[in-house]
């Protein structure tokens, strides 16, 4: 089988016949109890920070925005704007890193409120910098006046909150000497590269070790040509770490084939638990994701994943976008991750504390359409999002019709057909009509639910729908022959 393009999982386009793959997929679609729990997630927090919360995109008031991709990619400043000498000056912040405001507990707190039954959390991103105090590397946390274990302090937080705790991993570390983005080509290359695959085992197997209530492995920065020539050590890690751990989830963005087929291999298959696609970016219909599990990870700003200080002229995504998202992936079952950036202190912003309030009260009103209810094998709607369970079917209303009639279009020999609706969050009951329109050989019935003109509400609302047995409406027409 040839691996169909997907337009929003940066896999490797392959043409061209199959071909034999040796190092495939270790694992099949799984239907274990930490899978099941992952289907179930709906919502997740991902919080970057590291070294570069410190700055939040600037340094001694000179912005990076001119030089750096992200925030977090502020050690790759380059340009007229960067500061002269400056990844040595990026790479000696770990001498003032001292998050006193970092409150895990806060945060898990939050993040309850907010709905969030999962964290992404960033042990290293890619400038290297530990949030532990990792035996295999001399930049930690232990290397700073912090000297606390924040990996530790998030899991356990988390952890007794309910929200269960994956662990972002950047393979690619601007720090480590042995790291090289090309295929290590001579001998002091392949060496320092083999220092690196040790170190970056190493550190994994350690956090496996250290962590045992993390449920999985979040990878990032694997897309380096020397990352993916590594296709037999990442073959074999993935297997060592699943043993290591049994249940651990790992996305598709950890390994790839020996024929640099990414996220599947080059005969289609999943690399991993699921599908991890680009991110900022939703698939754009549920049949392209085959069944795969997936999630997907949103910035709040822009392309900020880390803190930034100056967000003007920064759209801001408000809890109205966050719930359009969030409801969009589940009516495809996925789940929505939404980034958080704290500051160097460890404080989470404003807007984002404002937001996960917000985003919160939505969800805890309307649960029921969000965690158990997935996707719905009915046409897509221009009002909003379908989500269901067994009898019940939810409509998350984002654009209201101006009519107050929410139609919706089913087939015309659909077994169950909506017998009754209410308001999810109140429990108010709405007026449902069959509705035959009488259009010439039409295959669809009409479902239509009247909202009542005196409910008012700025913010999307949900529509609970009954199934149950489809009365025969359809009138047996005569149908015009041309
Ligand atoms: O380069 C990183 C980026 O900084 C951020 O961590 C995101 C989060 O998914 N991942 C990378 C790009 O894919």
């Amino acid at each position: 089988m040839t691996p169909v393009a997907s337009p929003w999982t940066s896999r490797r386009r392959l043409d061209g016949p199959a071909q034999q793959v040796a190092y495939g997929p270790l694992v099949s679609r799984r239907d274990d109890e930490a899978m099941r729990r992952f289907r179930r997630y709906g919502l997740g927090q991902f919080i970057h920070f590291g070294l570069y919360s410190i700055l939040g995109n600037e340094y001694q008031g000179v912005s990076a925005a001119e030089g750096a991709a992200a925030p977090e990619w502020i050690r790759a400043w380059r340009g007229p704007s960067a500061p002269e000498g400056w990844p040595d000056t990026y790479d000696r912040l770990n001498e003032s890193f001292d998050p006193a405001e970092l409150d895990a507990e806060a945060w898990a707190r939050q993040a309850k409120r907010m709905g969030a039954r999962y964290v992404i959390f960033t042990t290293k991103h890619h400038d290297g910098f530990a949030l532990w105090p990792s035996e295999h590397s001399d930049y930690t946390v232990a290397h700073s006046p912090c000297e606390r274990d924040l990996v530790g302090e998030v899991v356990d937080a988390y952890t007794a909150e309910g929200i269960d705790v994956f662990l972002y991993f950047s393979v690619l570390d601007w720090h480590h000497p042995g790291y090289i983005g090309s295929v290590p080509s001579d001998a002091a290359e392949k060496q320092g590269w083999q220092e690196f695959l040790d170190y970056t085992r190493a550190q994994l197997l350690e956090l496996l070790d250290r962590y045992p209530a993390a449920r999985g492995l979040w990878f990032d920065g694997t897309w380096d040509e020397s990352w993916i020539a590594s296709y037999e050590f990442t073959h074999r890690l993935e297997r060592e770490l699943r043993e290591r751990r049994p249940g651990l989830i790992i996305g598709s963005r950890f390994r790839n084939d020996e024929h640099g087929a990414r996220h599947f291999d080059s005969d289609g298959a999943l690399l991993g638990d699921y599908e991890q696609g680009w991110e900022r970016k939703l698939p754009e219909s549920f049949e392209m994701l085959a069944g795969n599990d997936w999630d997907c990870a949103m910035t709040i700003g822009p392309n900020a994943w880390g803190y930034m200080r100056d967000t003007r002229g920064q759209y801001q995504k408000t809890a109205d976008d966050l719930i359009d998202l969030l409801m969009r992936c589940r009516s495809m079952n996925g789940n929505l991750v939404v980034n958080f950036g704290p500051d160097g202190t460890g404080r989470m912003t404003e807007h984002e504390s404002d937001v996960a309030e917000q985003l919160g009260a939505w969800v805890s009103a309307n649960g029921e359409a969000v965690y158990d209810a997935g996707h719905v094998d009915l046409d897509r709607t221009g009002m909003g999002w379908l989500t269901g369970t067994g009898e019940r079917l939810f409509l998350t209303v984002i654009n209201r019709p101006v009519n107050g009639v929410a139609r919706l279009r089913f087939p015309s020999d659909a077994e169950r057909m909506p017998v009754a609706a209410r308001l999810l969050e109140s429990g108010r009951a709405l007026e449902v009509r069959l509705t035959d329109l009488g259009f010439d050989l039409d295959a669809a019935l009409y479902c239509d639910i009247i909202i009542p003109s005196d409910l008012t509400t700025d913010r999307a609302f949900v529509i609970e729908l009954v199934l149950g047995e489809a009365s025969p409406t359809v009138l047996d027409r005569i149908d015009a022959w041309m």
